[in-house]
């Protein structure tokens, strides 16, 4: 039996995308932990508060927001995080380093959303407390990716992370020599951000995001960058 199935506009791929979140301009981000430039003043928070896994938490076990800047080179994040208990239980930053407390980037350079579980359409950094970054590669294997420059200030249970981020597009091959891009007004990027916290279980205990994800299966960022945000460079 021969089934034909007809394709109508329905069946196009949508490409014409919508924002609401317009990312200034920075003057001068000095990456160091601490966001006192002014152009981190005059922009807004936004919260992480989608709960992506785990059961219900309290704002003294995880709360979290952010907020975006970008430069010729890189997008800016400042990122702050309470957290009743910071750990890092995994010395191997390549062994299960999303049990660890960490905090996660989903970029994607060109906002085209899909699949990139195993390819460099879009990127799901995780920045260890050591100061580490890991994606995984199109052939499976863990690894370091020196993509963002970060640093992290903890005073009691609040976190301060202030990173800047080299944009990759998904011709990244690794060992090549790979050029980041440049960023210019207008540009559409796919965002969301995430922390994974543990607080001494054997796994992680949450993991919450920035953006609303449909359905059941609400973990679905290191794999579907469509669930990612998209913001538009001013
Ligand atoms: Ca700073
Ligand atoms: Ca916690
Ligand atoms: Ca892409
Ligand atoms: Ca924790």
């Amino acid at each position: 039996m021969i089934i034909i199935i007809s394709c109508s506009y329905s069946c196009k791929e949508e490409n014409v995308k919508s924002t609401n979140y317009i990312v200034q301009k920075a003057n001068s981000i000095q990456i160091d932990g601490i966001g006192n430039e002014n152009d981190w003043n005059t922009t807004d928070w936004r919260p992480i508060d989608q709960k992506w896994l785990g059961d219900d938490y309290d704002s003294l076990d995880f709360s979290g927001r952010y907020k975006l800047l970008w430069g010729d080179d890189l997008l800016y994040v400042l990122a702050e995080i309470e957290d009743d208990t910071l750990i890092d239980i995994h010395p191997n930053g390549l062994d299960k380093y999303w049990d660890d407390d960490c905090l996660e980037i989903f970029v994607d350079e060109d906002a085209s959303g899909g699949n990139h579980q195993y390819s460099h359409n879009a990127w799901a950094y995780h920045l260890s407390l050591d100061g580490k970054c890991v994606d995984i590669g199109p052939d499976t294997i863990f690894r370091y990716y020196p993509h963002v420059d970060f640093k992290r200030i903890t005073k009691g249970t609040s976190s301060t992370w202030e990173l800047g981020i080299s944009l990759y597009n998904d011709q990244y091959k690794e060992g090549n020599t790979n050029a980041p891009v440049k960023l210019n007004s207008n540009k559409l990027i796919g965002f969301a951000i995430a922390y994974c916290d543990n607080d001494h279980s054997p796994e992680r205990e949450n993991f919450i995001g920035s953006t609303y994800v449909e359905g059941d299966d609400k973990n679905r960022g290191w794999i579907d960058a469509g669930i990612f945000e998209t913001v538009e460079l001013e």
